[in-house]
């Protein structure tokens, strides 16, 4: 198991679509563990391979309180097969846009299929949260962010300020 480091924006690796996985093997399911470590230890309720560095269609969530058992889900390859008419709206945040939120509407309920960890094709409907994250996350494979659903003011004054938070970095990291 490891922690890996998530990428914040604005970084190019977080705009390219991520490459579909051939089969599920014992590669893929160390990354999945490894995400589902990183996604708890962020905290997070989800994470998408893209924003470890990994271009692959991979992605892990788990919307279980605290006071909850844990609920992993690790999943290749997921796929939209039925949206819902109706939409729900829910304030987002991204562990790759860290602490900026708003509200992003969405279709309330979904229907999927996918690839779990033992590389078995799987279909699973979600509604509320769960169907939230795991939208936000299959935007993730593609190159979308949660930003590029709210309008370009909105977008345009989080990816400011965090342009300038990693420009203060770098100049903290070089020691100017
Ligand atoms: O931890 C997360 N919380 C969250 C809240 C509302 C809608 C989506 C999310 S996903 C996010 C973790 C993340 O960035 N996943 O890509
Ligand atoms: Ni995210």
């Amino acid at each position: 198991m490891a922690l890996l480091p998530i990428i914040t924006a604005p970084d190019p690796r977080l705009k390219r679509k991520s490459a579909p996985v051939e089969r599920v093997d014992a590669g893929t399911r160390q990354l999945m563990d490894d995400m589902l470590e990183t996604m708890y230890a962020a905290p997070g309720i989800g994470l998408a391979a893209p924003q470890v560095g990994e271009l692959k269609r991979i992605i892990v969530v788990d919307i279980a309180r605290e006071d909850e058992e844990l609920a992993p889900l690790a999943m290749a390859n997921p796929e939209l097969l039925w949206v819902s008419d109706e939409d729900a709206a829910y304030d987002e945040g991204c562990l790759s846009l860290p602490e900026h939120y708003a509200e992003v509407v969405r279709p309330a309920s979904i229907r999927l299929r996918y690839l779990d960890r033992e590389n078995e094709i799987r279909e699973l409907e979600a509604d509320g949260l769960l169907a939230t994250c795991i939208q936000h996350e299959i935007d993730h494979l593609d190159g979308v962010l949660f930003v590029d659903h709210i309008s370009a003011l909105k977008r345009n004054m989080i990816l400011r300020k965090l342009l300038k938070l990693k420009k203060s970095e770098q100049k903290a990291e070089v020691g100017a």
